[in-house]
């Protein structure tokens, strides 16, 4: 269950947690018409801070913009500051940061335009997502039979409400059948994303991730990888993985914020490498956690203290 906190931030306003309510004809319930971001703070050794405020903020809008929703009073620079301020009315030292703008109350008509822009930003303390022993053991996957939206369907690149109802059917089919995550391929076969996570392969010590063209969501913590594994020496490709190189890979591992960067042990119950985190993938998980821990490091940029 969500853990509650005292304040959510509604549209420049601070309300209570109890009070953070909409009606059932609100057109995102309906038309699936929201666009959110999930986005971590955490504590450091210079105090609570958030990181990468700026960027998640900024595709925040560039999914609301796709969707016509990105004027909805507030600036990019706006929306950073309501969440440090969020942060600190709640007293939170970490926490999950959830901000989502959706259609409310007007019309119920598939055309959205008479229905107002509404903001939220809500946020709650949230530990490791696929579980407390992920980040070291690593997890079990399987590929779903579920592939993420062709191009020109549904934009990946936006993070929509929408497409998590495509995230849903692969991951309660991977959960169904025994696995902790899916991989979803895209729409021409080759290897996309998990239904929270961007995915990395590692064979013979050069690191691959599918390009942002094979339906995946251009991940804030697959940008942080792309930055670290190049100060860390590692050669890296961006290149389109058939389905088959996820069982020939020495090493594999999602990222995502809620998921940070997590080894993946089996997938279709195949061992991965030698079944256990690879060398490569504790680097990388050092070098983030180094960031975060010295309250900036080489990257003082990524973080926006509270
Ligand atoms: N792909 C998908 C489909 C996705 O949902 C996420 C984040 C990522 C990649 C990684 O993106 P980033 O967080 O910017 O590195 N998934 C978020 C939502 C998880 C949820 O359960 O809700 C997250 O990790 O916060």
């Amino acid at each position: 269950m969500i853990e509650a906190t005292q304040k959510i931030w509604h549209n420049g306003r601070m309300i209570d947690w109890e009070d953070a309510r909409v009606h059932v004809c609100v057109h995102a319930l309906h038309y699936g018409t929201s666009v959110f971001e999930g986005i971590r703070c955490y504590e450091t050794a210079k105090g609570p801070a958030i990181f990468r405020a700026k960027e998640h903020i900024r595709r925040l809008f560039d999914s609301a913009r796709v969707y016509r929703m990105n004027d909805f009073g507030f600036t990019e620079e706006q929306i950073v500051d309501a969440m440090r301020e969020l942060v600190r009315v709640n007293s939170l030292k970490s926490c999950y940061l959830r901000p989502v703008v959706f259609r409310g109350y007007g019309d119920l008509h598939v055309l959205p335009f008479n229905c107002p822009v509404e903001a939220y930003i809500v946020c709650w303390p949230w530990g490791a997502y696929l579980g407390a022993e992920a980040l070291e053991k690593g997890v079990d996957v399987c590929v779903s039979s579920w592939a993420r939206p062709a191009q020109n369907t549904l934009p990946a690149a936006a993070k929509a409400a929408c497409n998590y109802m495509n995230s849903q059917l692969i991951v309660m089919e991977a959960a169904q059948n025994g696995y902790t995550e899916g991989i979803a391929l895209d729409s021409n076969g080759y290897v996309s994303e998990g239904s929270g996570e961007n995915i990395f392969l590692v064979r013979d010590g050069r690191i691959y991730t599918p390009p942002l063209g094979s339906s995946v969501l251009p991940g804030i913590t697959r940008d942080t990888v792309i930055r670290l594994a190049a100060e860390c020496g590692f050669e890296l490709v961006e290149q389109l993985i058939p389905r088959e190189w996820l069982y020939m890979a020495d090493e594999l591992f999602f990222t995502g914020t809620a998921a940070e960067i997590t080894p993946i042990r089996s997938v279709d119950r195949i061992p991965v490498g030698s079944g256990e985190r690879g060398p490569v993938t504790k680097r990388l998980q050092e070098a983030f956690r180094s960031v975060i821990d010295s309250g900036g490091g080489a990257h003082p940029e990524w973080l926006t203290f509270v």
